[in-house]
């Protein structure tokens, strides 16, 4: 018995300092964790193209210090067990050195703990729930909490329209983001003074919604908000539109994407939506970004896009300070995963969003926000006009 406990305990050990002595794979493994299927899709979408085009840009000027950078993409879905799943896979099978992702904040707060345990940062590209950061102390994130997008469109809804004053709010209440962004309209509605007639909570999974909008035109409003995903949001717009709701609409970013214009189609038209990002930005190096993506894609980056592209761009900013002082083909895997993550939290960067970086915990520090409307040609296509 002792001397099967032993061996045990040898083989452990020898299985250990086999994974520790791990190096990093060339080119730099770098893990992307988004929506490639169901209808968060509509969003991950956008962050894939984000990501893919950060990959041919850093490559194309060198990568990491001369070393090319690979990105790696497991495809979380819709839920949470398809964000643990991917993280996993990246963690264990692909062995990156850190992970752009998950899609929803509803996902992140199942799969980052995972990292967080395996000591593998993350970066969460389009995570705005309050409390993501807090998750652990490999999380941070790219995409700036409701708490500070949010409020922008209300404010900007009472300047186009300073006769409003009473508002419906509508959430879905299966998801955290949702949950944690209705919160912040709520509050910004009855900070400048508005009266919140109605709230209403409808699934991500819904698509009648007949009761809740029912309720909002019998408690006539001149403005409702609704903080949804882009299917169950462009849904309810669409039904709200259809019967006969004329007042304004302020979209939340779950409805963020012209993905959702073959969802609602024209009624999309006039959605009020805060943006974390604008193509206008004049940095020097969101207008190169922004010249070389519409050269490729024919249209200005979006939002999910450019904040994909921000993830990576920190993963690889990060990576290069740290190249520098020791090149990444000497690191082992895990010695390079601590050290990215200090220095991710310390570094600050140029990037397409302006000029961030991160507190203690893993927030975002970024000092511009937008607000755009969306304005439909015809029942396919529209663009969002940003809003002085
Ligand atoms: N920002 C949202 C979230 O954190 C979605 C729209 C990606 O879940």
């Amino acid at each position: 018995m002792k001397h099967l406990l032993s061996t045990t305990l040898t083989l452990t050990a020898l299985a250990s300092s086999y994974a520790a002595a791990e190096k990093v794979a060339t080119p730099i493994p770098i893990g992307i964790a988004v929506a490639q299927t169901s209808n968060t899709a509509l969003l991950g979408q956008e962050q894939v193209i984000g990501a893919r085009f950060a990959e041919k840009y850093i490559n194309a000027r060198g990568g990491i210090n001369g070393t090319p950078i690979k990105l790696v993409f497991q495809d979380t879905g819709g839920d949470e067990a398809g964000a643990i799943n991917a993280f996993q896979n990246l963690i264990t099978k692909d062995k990156v050195v850190g992970i752009v992702g998950p899609t929803l904040s509803q996902q992140a707060f199942s799969a980052d703990p995972i990292a967080d345990r395996a000591k593998v940062p993350v970066v969460g590209p389009s995570n705005t729930a309050k409390g993501i950061p807090q998750i652990g102390n490999f999380v941070a994130r790219v995409s700036a909490p409701v708490s500070v997008v949010a409020p922008n469109a209300i404010r900007t809804a009472l300047r186009l329209d300073p006769k409003i004053k009473k508002v419906a709010v509508l959430y879905a209440q299966n998801d955290a983001f949702s949950t944690s962004e209705t919160g912040t309209f709520q509050q910004t509605a009855k900070d400048q003074g508005l009266t919140v007639s109605t709230v209403q909570k409808f699934l991500t999974t819904d698509s009648d919604f007949t009761t809740q909008v029912t309720a909002v035109l019998n408690a006539d409003v001149d403005l409702v908000i609704v903080s949804g995903l882009a299917n169950d949001g462009g849904n309810l717009v669409k039904q709200l539109r259809q019967l006969g709701y004329k007042g304004s609409i302020i979209g939340g970013n779950g409805l963020n994407t012209s993905n959702m214009f073959p969802v609602c189609q024209q009624y999309c038209d006039g959605i009020i939506i805060a943006q974390a990002y604008s193509p206008a930005q004049p940095s020097a190096n969101n207008q190169l970004f922004v010249k070389e993506y519409s050269a490729q894609y024919k249209k200005a980056p979006p939002q999910f896009a450019a904040q994909a592209f921000t993830g990576v761009q920190v993963v690889v900013d990060a990576l290069k300070v740290i190249d520098r002082k020791k090149k990444l083909g000497e690191w082992e895997l895990a010695d390079l995963r601590v050290a990215l993550n200090t220095q991710i939290l310390v570094g600050k960067y140029s990037t397409p969003l302006g000029a961030i970086s991160f507190d203690k915990e893993g927030e975002l520090q970024q000092a511009d926000f937008y607000v755009a409307q969306i304005k439909m040609k015809d029942a396919k296509t529209g663009s969002f006009v940003f809003l002085k």
